[in-house]
């Protein structure tokens, strides 16, 4: 074995040399590797003494792209086309080892072999859509020549990688092996053996002749690829890149490609993306966790509540294959829970989304009790309850009084004190908040919130089984509203604050799409009921004179038909509803605010400034550990678009002096005290700084 560079060897064995990358933690194409596999390939290609070549990884996984971290920093040579142009144009037998995932340019490298075979476990695919590029290195072209371009732009424009069935059933892998090199290592020597002829990917034609005659089958599912992305650049031009695989020669699509992709690569939008990307693997780090900190395992779980959210949270437990049960107080709504999963379940099933005997397995996984006993055999129990501080405690007692030592003791609350909670407990150090999103069993984010006296082990825990349960965990300190919820109050008060002053509820969501979020305020509003914030602002003593006036007259939004909007027989589309603004104008009158046009620009500033001056807050005061937390939990909680980063991120972009100064104009023009910026955000602005700028705050570090 030859060891070409850190991160490349290459091994020559009866004719047939096996190059391997070894570039932990997922062998991304960093420009050591690149050198490595492009000296490998040339001195296998001149050695007389191999036949053939296998193209492999050592590690966890195959190839999982180019590498990331690389992006925007001067570009060393050779890049991934000369590795790819010299593997397809070997006259030796190439066959890449596929296992883990093949991503990106980890896959683009494989189309440029003349073969591929994977294990049975393997996933291939091209995501770079959601890093805001396309596929760089002949991806949009390849691709298309195996699979056709109609299922090729579904896969490039959804970035979703496929499984090894799929790509063999597809001919993108030519066979699914037990082991991988070994594998491939059989299947050259069959080659070499069959004098099988080698064509290579680019000179493929068969698969989009049909698609070049007649292109109308290309265009409609170009079509519905990219329904709902409008805005977003890269699904885009990753579709027109696709087009380009059947309209131009081979060679001429190849740079189309890569003007398409240095175009985006630099634009802002996939700084977002890839902002994010790094971001949510980030928020899971806790910096001042102790070192050797072992998380729990957990085996056997219990939520408290099957109602929604409770029985959303049980389908995590079974979609990650453990056991849970559900305690309910009564047979009759245990019975409502376990029903409300099963169905849908089955929704999921009659969609194509999940196979019917994978949903009997979580069905099976998922238990329900009345019986409390069952507590004191889990590693974890999640409360779901009615969001009720009193209630909150009853349960939390009764719970250490039968769980076991060292079972995590988590509040699904959204609001509620946390500490509160776990003074209700003789073990306050194994109790945290885990905050999921409605619906729990779609939403990625999982807040977790850190009490005063939860410990090192129950946060690495709770981390954990974020993870294990497929969801972006993100830590967060215990105040009202933890991160997220205490941002989107502040949206709900300029709403409301709006509606006063003359907007009308489709005047602000307009404004709220079209800068890319998949819902309005208003409408979220209405999806959640008026009467939740309603209840809780009556036992706060705090108002929102429209909202509250909306209540009043029953209006809670899509579960009774009206609230800011109307949902004719029940259907799920706002219509606009002249009553609101006129009750709106009413409730200005009688408070003496003034009522004016409203601009797009100023309802755009107000639906975001107020919420990043609370972000200042928030890292101020340590609740959150960084700034791109904030952004994570935007974007996977509350819907913010990826392609715009974040809050924090595109506070940088328009720069702190800017938002202080429309925060100054604001708080003068309402009279509202609370718009003034906050020190950390005035700071900022004094310093020319940025939310990146900010790293780990200081609180969270200690
Ligand atoms: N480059 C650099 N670092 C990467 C990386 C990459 N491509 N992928 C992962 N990492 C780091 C990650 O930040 C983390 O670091 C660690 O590896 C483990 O990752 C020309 C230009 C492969 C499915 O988009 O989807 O090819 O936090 O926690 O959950 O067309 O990582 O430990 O310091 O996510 O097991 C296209 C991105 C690139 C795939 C593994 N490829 N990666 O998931 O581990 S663009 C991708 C993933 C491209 C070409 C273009 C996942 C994974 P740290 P992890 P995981």
């Amino acid at each position: 074995m030859v060891q070409i560079n850190a991160v490349t060897t290459l091994e020559v064995k009866d004719g047939i040399a096996v190059i391997a990358v070894n570039n932990p933690p997922v062998n991304a194409l960093s420009h050591p590797v690149r050198e490595g596999l492009f000296t490998a390939i040339t001195q296998a290609l001149a050695d007389d003494s191999v036949h053939g070549i296998v193209l492999g990884c050592e590690g966890r996984t195959f190839v999982a792209g180019a590498d990331i971290t690389e992006f925007g920093k001067p570009f060393k040579q050779p890049g991934l086309h000369e590795v790819i142009d010299a593997l397809e144009a070997s006259p030796k037998p190439i066959v890449a080892a596929i296992f883990g995932t093949a991503l990106g340019g980890g896959l683009e490298l494989a189309l440029g072999c003349h073969f591929r075979v994977a294990s049975a476990d393997a996933r291939v695919g091209l995501p770079e859509v959601k890093l805001g590029i396309l596929p760089g290195a002949g991806g949009t072209q390849r691709l298309p020549r195996l699979v056709g371009p109609e299922k090729a732009v579904a896969m490039i424009v959804a970035g979703t990688p496929v499984t090894a069935k799929i790509a063999l059933a597809d001919g993108i892998i030519d066979e699914i092996v037990a082991d991988p090199i070994p594998g491939a290592v059989a299947f050259v020597q069959k080659v070499l053996a069959e004098q099988k002829p080698l064509v290579k990917v680019r000179d493929r034609e068969d698969k989009i002749l049909a698609t070049r005659e007649n292109p109308a089958a290309f265009e409609a599912a170009a079509k519905a690829a990219l329904k709902k992305l409008a805005g977003v650049e890269a699904p885009a031009a990753c579709a027109q890149s696709v087009r380009n695989s059947f309209s131009l020669p081979f060679d001429e699509g190849m740079k189309a490609e890569r003007e398409l992709f240095m175009q985006l690569i630099s634009g802002e939008q996939s700084l977002a993306q890839r902002h994010i990307f790094f971001s949510e693997r980030e928020a899971a780090k806790v910096p001042d966790m102790p070192a050797g900190v072992k998380p729990a395992s957990l085996k056997k779980a219990v939520v408290i509540g099957g109602g929604t959210m409770g029985g959303g949270i049980a389908m995590c437990f079974a979609n990650a294959g453990v056991p849970v049960t559900i305690v309910e107080t009564t047979d009759e709504f245990l019975q409502k829970g376990l029903d409300r999963i099963k169905s849908t379940y089955a929704v999921s099933v009659e969609r194509g989304a999940l196979k019917q005997d994978a949903m009997d397995k979580r069905v099976a996984l998922i238990a329900g009790t009345t019986d409390w006993n069952v507590i004191a055999d889990t590693d974890i129990v999640i409360e779901a309850v009615f969001e009720e501080m009193a209630l909150k405690k009853e349960i939390f007692a009764k719970l250490d009084k039968i769980a076991k030592p060292g079972t995590l003791l988590a509040s699904n609350t959204s609001t509620l004190d946390v500490d509160a909670i776990a003074a209700a407990t003789s073990r306050p150090g194994d109790v945290v908040g885990m905050h999921f999103f409605s619906p729990a069993n779609v939403m990625k984010l999982l807040e977790i919130v850190r009490g005063e006296k939860s410990s090192f082990p129950s946060i690495a825990t709770a981390v954990a089984a974020g993870k294990l349960l497929g969801k972006i965990p993100v830590v967060a300190g215990n105040c009202d509203g933890f991160i997220g919820n205490r941002m989107l109050h502040r949206r709900g008060t300029e709403c409301e604050r709006l509606l006063l002053e003359g907007a009308a509820p489709q005047d602000v969501d307009a404004v709220i799409l079209k800068f890319g979020f998949p819902m309005g305020a208003f409408a979220m509003g209405d999806l959640a009921g008026l009467d939740v914030g309603w209840r809780i602002r009556k036992h706060r003593g705090t108002k929102a004179p429209v909202t509250d006036a909306l209540c009043e007259l029953g209006r809670y939004g899509q579960k009774t038909g009206k609230g800011y909007y109307i949902y004719e027989n029940g259907s799920r589309t706002p219509t606009p509803d002249p009553e609101v603004t006129k009750l709106a104008a009413e409730k200005a009158e009688a408070l003496g605010v003034k009522r004016r046009n409203i601009t797009e620009q100023e309802i755009l500033e107000r639906m975001t400034y107020p919420m990043i001056n609370e972000a200042a807050k928030i890292l101020d005061e340590g609740i959150a550990v960084r700034a791109s937390d904030i952004d994570v939990v935007w974007a996977y909680g509350y819907g913010w678009p990826v392609w715009r980063g974040g809050p924090c991120f595109y506070a940088d972009l328009i720069g702190a002096k800017a938002i202080c100064d429309a925060l100054e104009h604001y708080a003068e023009l309402t009279g509202d005290a609370g718009l003034k910026p906050a020190k950390l955000l005035l700071d900022l602005a004094a310093s020319g700084g940025k939310f990146a700028d900010i790293g780990v705050t200081k609180k969270a570090a200690a």
